[in-house]
């Protein structure tokens, strides 16, 4: 029984993994997250007080970092700004929150001996052609194409370095597109499932051709937690469930699941330097720590999300007006 660090918590990933590892185990667990305009507090209500803490903080508060991540015996670092369309649009607190945020950690779990796992994307290897044959796989070189990835791929390269010179026992993850609930509604898929529910049409960038690689985020924290108990020191682990699926085809699901024509959406706009493909092989996590997704027939994943969204608009729907403005002002 452990008392883990979740940084990030009160986000998409992080709170799904709270959720997880608190239904599922016997560890407690304390969020650092800095509540930025991602986090819902609404996604960790009714979590066992005896076993659970939220603390309000920036991850590149040192002071504050140091005094939680001695007081705990792992940290699990979620903790980022996530969205590829802000890095497009404003690049700094990337920076900010993904590479300093994460020096800030690692140099306490230095201090302090303490078990870190970071957490990041597929994204930090670029991306794939349509037809390519191959997946990323761990020894995939870092090519990432955003100011989202770029700061993502320098805070992986951190947290090797601080493996190999300081001999912190870290490990990371990579991991594909998550979807599932608690989502913010800035991302694609609840941005389209909450569209078609307020009567607005789905957008899609481009022609809809970009293909992304979908796991849902219980199977997410289930690799994670399986990398944090049983993963090799100093190792990296591809997290995938083989799910590619282009962005048209998600849509067209999403309106007929919805009760919509399939061509009821807008193409809008594409996003700069828009990654064409994601694709990860998950061999490795699959072979050496036995693990294996629960969600393997995504048109049920998605109907159970779509679901959870229709039935909980007072989670998704304060932040609903602000995200839209966003997209307006970027012509999306
Ligand atoms: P999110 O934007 O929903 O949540 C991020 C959380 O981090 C928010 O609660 C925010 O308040 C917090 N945060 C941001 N900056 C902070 C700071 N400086 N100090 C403390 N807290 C801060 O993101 P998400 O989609 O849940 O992603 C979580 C992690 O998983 C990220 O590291 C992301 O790179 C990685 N990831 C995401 C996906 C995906 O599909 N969403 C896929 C692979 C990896
Ligand atoms: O309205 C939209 N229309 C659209 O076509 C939005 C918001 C997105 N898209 C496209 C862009 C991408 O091809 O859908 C795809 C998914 O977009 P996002 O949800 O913004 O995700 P992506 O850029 O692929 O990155 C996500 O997965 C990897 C997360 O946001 C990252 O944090 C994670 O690292």
């Amino acid at each position: 029984m452990s008392h883990i660090l979740v940084t990030g918590g009160a986000g998409f990933i992080g709170s799904n993994f709270v959720r997880f590892v608190l239904d599922n185990t016997a560890h407690s667990i304390t969020v650092l997250d800095k509540l930025t305009y991602a986090a819902n507090t609404a996604s960790l209500q009714g979590l066992p007080a005896s076993r659970f803490a939220l603390v309000q903080g920036d991850i590149t508060d040192a002071d504050l970092v140091d005094g939680l991540v001695a007081s705990h015996d792992a940290v699990v670092h979620y903790a980022a700004e996530s969205h590829n369309d802000n890095s497009l649009d404003d690049p700094r607190p990337f920076l900010d929150s993904n590479v300093i945020g994460t020096y800030t950690l690692l140099e306490a779990a230095r201090r302090h001996g303490t078990r870190f796992h970071h957490i990041s994307t597929d994204e930090v290897y670029g991306d794939l052609e349509l037809d390519d044959p191959n997946r990323f796989t761990e020894s995939t070189a870092y090519n990432p194409s955003s100011p989202y990835s770029s700061t993502k791929a320098a805070s992986d390269l951190l947290v090797r370095a601080w493996v190999r010179s300081f001999g912190i026992e870290a490990t990371i993850s990579n991991c594909s597109n998550n979807y599932g609930p608690y989502q913010h509604v800035e991302k694609f898929i609840p941005r389209q499932i909450t569209n078609v529910l307020t009567g607005v049409r789905p957008k899609l960038y481009g022609a809809g051709a970009n293909v992304r690689d979908w796991i849902h985020a219980e199977d997410h924290s289930s690799a994670v937690l399986s990398v944090l108990e049983h993963g090799s020191i100093g190792e990296t682990y591809l997290i995938g469930a083989d799910g590619e699926k282009n962005n048209r085809e998600v849509v067209e699901m999403i309106l007929q699941q919805l009760g919509q024509p399939a061509g009821a959406y807008d193409l809008v706009t594409d996003r700069v330097g828009h990654d064409l493909r994601y694709a990860i092989d998950s061999t490795k996590l699959r072979t050496e720590l036995g693990w294996a997704p629960r969600f393997t027939d995504f048109s049920e994943g998605l109907a159970s999300t779509i679901a959870w969204y229709r039935d909980d608009p007072a989670w998704w729907e304060p932040q609903k007006k602000a995200a839209e403005a966003r997209y307006t002002a970027q012509g999306r």
